[in-house]
């Protein structure tokens, strides 16, 4: 039984090795590259990865063969590239480092539109001031992503970010680090502060607004509000009740099975959802996805600001948050 799982693991990683090989023997330095789109039950993408050269342009013609699809270079700040049935749209990349960069569609072309996803291997030389990348929090901590999560302390009023403004003279310190406040859900960071704060419940909870107010970048909520609506609304909709139409159809969700069966989402308008759930958590289930659920992965798509913008946005469901200038 071992023997067969490390041949097959042999197998594996020569099929791993081979694939880029034999990619790029066949098409090694394109001038251009036909690019068919389809729904993913067509098809999809008809290339999943794509191959090129660092500082080589790539230049993708692209047409569709049912719908109206949209061409994306995941992580980037490149506008996304229309592609019209019957129709060729052109665009050119260069990529001035190696590695993996992920495409994807950005119109909901079906209910499985964003498994349309492929992948740019670009080989060559690095260029030395490449950044290093941090882990991000929710593997530093090692989280529990699909572990029930309900908050039990629930403000009687929305907390908000603005009426502690005034207080914030005199911060304690659970407040002023940033990694403790992505750590802890709302309902620890109030626990905390209430241990240590002689202040009424309704002003500790607008100081844990104000807290993950200050972790935003500028325009961050613009921004937040901009992504969920493009790539979330469909499942999670408008009022974040997790009954868009995707999912409508869909047994609601089980919280004591997360991550397992295909349900709707979660209800961000029910305190007890957001409150229990800490940022890094949140984003942890954004980068990874819900594995068997229907929950896409997000990892390779957004930077991590965008994703720290999202997981903003979700907050602002439950709190008053507000853009600081
Ligand atoms: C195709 C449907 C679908 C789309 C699109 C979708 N989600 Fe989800 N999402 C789900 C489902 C289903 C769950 C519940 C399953 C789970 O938690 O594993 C979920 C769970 C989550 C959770 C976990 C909440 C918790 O309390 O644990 C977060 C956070 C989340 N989604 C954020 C997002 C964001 C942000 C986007 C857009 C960038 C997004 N989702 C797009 C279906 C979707
Ligand atoms: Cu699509």
């Amino acid at each position: 039984m071992e023997k067969l799982a490390k041949i097959l693991v042999v197998v594996l990683i020569l099929l791993v090795a081979a694939v880029p090989l034999l990619g790029q023997q066949i098409i090694a330095q394109p001038e251009t590259i036909e690019l068919r789109a389809r729904m993913p039950e067509n098809g999809g993408w008809s290339q999943e990865f794509i191959y090129g050269l660092v500082n080589v342009p790539i230049k993708l013609r692209m047409t569709s063969d049912d719908v109206v699809h949209s061409f994306a270079l995941a992580q980037s700040s490149l506008p996304s590239v229309e592609i019209f049935p019957g129709k060729f749209s052109e665009t050119e990349l260069v990529f001035d480092q190696p590695g993996e960069y992920t495409f994807y569609c950005t119109r909901w072309c079906g209910a499985n539109h964003w498994r349309m996803r492929g992948t740019i291997v670009i080989e060559g030389p690095a260029s030395s001031d490449q950044p290093t990348s941090v882990p991000p929090l929710f593997l530093q901590l090692g989280l529990d992503l699909d572990a029930p999560h309900f908050a039990r302390v629930i403000p009687s009023n929305r907390p908000e970010s603005a009426r502690a403004s005034e207080r914030t003279n005199a911060l304690p310190d659970g407040l002023t680090d940033g990694e403790n406040i992505w750590s802890k859900s709302p309902e620890a960071l109030w626990k905390d502060l209430k241990a240590d704060e002689d202040l009424d419940d309704q002003s500790v909870w607008d100081m844990v607004a104000w807290g993950l107010n200050q972790q935003g970048s500028s325009g961050w909520m613009g921004q937040g509000r901009e992504l969920y609506t493009q790539n979330c609304l469909a499942c999670h909709s408008e009022s974040g009740r997790g009954d868009g139409v995707m999912v409508r159809d869909l047994p609601p969700m089980n919280h004591d099975k997360m991550g397992s069966e295909a349900t709707r989402p979660p209800d961000f308008s029910d305190p007890a959802v957001l409150l229990g759930a800490s940022p890094a958590l949140l984003e942890g289930k954004i980068i990874r996805g819900g594995m068997g659920t229907g929950m896409p992965y997000w990892g390779n798509i957004f930077t991590s600001e965008q994703i720290r913008s999202l997981v903003l946005y979700l907050y602002s469901f439950q709190m008053e948050l507000e853009e600081r200038p």
